[in-house]
């Protein structure tokens, strides 16, 4: 049993996030771990806002249980998937990339609450003032897009600025990660890699295993001279975009090369040219398996790591 403030606040069983991975997070994952008692989070990316929908009506058919929709603030449909937000009474929106105060005052109306992502204390500091609900620290450890600060160093310095529950990102997949994280001050997690191998994650096989396969050394990050830097496992594809950097290639150019390599990854298994995002404990995740069984795991294993430093402290 492990209760925080997180659980009461969205009416959740574990304080545990599926993160909003775009091109992965779809109705049947955040389904599967709705029903296993964390949050699940359905990514609307830069899908058109009818994928969106689609995907609610099929994570409703499948559970009752709270769930969310992480929006990525870079995505051209923001306003148009606000209103599918605010028209299907989704619970809780989780945002990336970018600053979502000026969106508050509209979800509130309905009580969706807002959990957005940061990577900084500022942003952190701004976002408690316009009324996000809790805040997702994400650390540099992350797949995906990224901020500067590592999860470690993150986390503390934004607990101690606010008075929301914060959640750690970045770097976690298991239950040490899980406890390690709440001795920060979070009052709950996000995982992204670990549950892109959930059974129900509907991904290419081929990802699953390149995450299985992966070691502490193999992702990378590109994208450091477009602004908008980018972790994914190192494949073909990272190298040409890392030497075209290191060339003085163009920002334009270079993400002109991005365009599609997401879904080249996730949809089509492509895992030599595509962008395979996943963080640094992708070296971590050793097997493929249903997400309750993910979400029962972390918690036991917290659990007995917990009794293990108690005994430090008893001098056992
Ligand atoms: O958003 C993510 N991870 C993502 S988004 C994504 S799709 C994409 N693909 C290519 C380029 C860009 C995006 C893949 N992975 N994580 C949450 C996150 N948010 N990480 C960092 C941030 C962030 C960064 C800057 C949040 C706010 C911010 O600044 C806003 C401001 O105004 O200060």
């Amino acid at each position: 049993m492990i209760k925080t403030e997180l659980c009461e606040l969205l009416g959740i069983e574990y304080p545990i996030f599926q993160g909003g991975m775009a091109w992965v997070a779809n109705g049947e994952l955040a389904a599967a771990v709705s029903e296993g008692g964390g949050l699940g989070i359905i990514a609307a990316g830069q899908a058109p806002p009818d994928w969106l929908q689609t995907e609610i009506q099929k994570l409703k058919r499948i559970t009752q249980k709270p769930f969310g929709v992480n929006i990525m603030l870079l995505s051209p449909y923001v306003e148009e998937i606000m209103e599918i937000i605010i028209r299907e009474k989704v619970p809780v929106i989780t945002t990336g990339a970018g600053n979502p105060g000026k969106y508050v005052p509209r979800l509130k109306e309905v009580g969706t609450k807002m959990i957005p992502v940061v990577a900084s204390v500022a942003l952190a500091r701004r976002l408690e003032k316009v009324g996000a609900a809790a805040l997702i620290a994400e650390g540099m450890e992350s797949g995906g897009h990224i901020g500067e600060i590592c999860t470690l160093p993150l986390v503390p310095q934004v607990v101690d600025v606010v008075k929301i529950p914060v959640i750690a990102a970045g770097g976690i997949a298991d239950g040490r990660g899980f406890l390690a994280a709440l001795s920060l001050g979070a009052a709950g997690v996000q995982m992204g890699t670990r549950f892109m191998c959930a059974s129900e994650c509907t991904i290419p096989l081929a990802v699953k295993e390149a995450i299985i396969k992966a070691k502490d050394r193999d992702t990378v990050v590109t994208g450091q001279t477009t602004g908008h830097p980018v972790r994914c496992l190192g494949n073909r594809f990272t190298r040409e975009l890392s030497r075209l950097e290191r060339e003085g290639v163009e920002a334009d150019e270079l993400i002109k090369l991005g365009t599609g390599r997401l879904q080249m990854a996730m949809v089509e298994g492509n895992v030599t040219n595509g962008s395979v995002m996943a963080g640094q404990i992708a070296g971590a995740v050793r097997r493929v398996e249903p997400a309750a069984a993910i979400l029962r795991d972390i918690v036991e294993t917290a659990e007995s790591e917990w009794k293990k430093l108690s005994a430090y402290f008893r001098g056992i």
